[in-house]
């Protein structure tokens, strides 16, 4: 019995893996850039960001933990909190509001202050591909 609840959570979490390449890499791309680009003009700006980072911060205490973040996130829950890990420069499962806009700086690659969606996309699967989730050389399609 307990061997067939750890091969379904084995399974499940597979299944949550394959999930992430091709279209559905698309779709989790959308979704979180829709979540983050609140005037829809397809581009996210700190003041979008920053209040994101507000309405994700669920207690107010000014970082979002990795249970905040993963509540909040448009990705499947065990992906969401592999990203968060990524995201997070010293893994304590809080991101301050600094570390918060070391992510912007880095999503925004021509360092204008905006990040466009082809950014955020890159941002995106390069974490992915560091998770071992994309592989290399694999096209990221629909
Ligand atoms: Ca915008
Ligand atoms: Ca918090
Ligand atoms: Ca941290």
């Amino acid at each position: 019995m307990q061997l067939l609840v750890v091969l379904s959570l084995l399974f499940g979490y597979a299944y949550c893996q394959i999930q992430v390449h091709g279209h559905d890499l698309n779709v989790l791309v959308a979704k979180g850039f829709a979540r983050l680009d609140t005037n829809k003009d397809g581009i996210l700006e700190i003041n979008e960001y920053e209040a994101v980072l507000k309405v994700d911060d669920t207690d107010g205490d000014g970082t979002i933990t990795c249970d905040e973040y993963v509540a909040h996130s448009s990705a499947p829950k065990a992906l969401a909190l592999q990203i968060f890990n990524v995201v997070d420069p010293d893994n304590d499962c809080s991101l301050t509001h600094a570390e918060a806009l070391i992510v912007l700086t880095k999503m925004d690659q021509t360092g204008d202050g905006q990040v466009s969606e082809h950014e955020f996309e890159h941002y995106y699967v390069q974490i992915l591909k560091h998770l071992g989730h994309v592989d290399h050389g694999h096209q990221v399609v629909g």
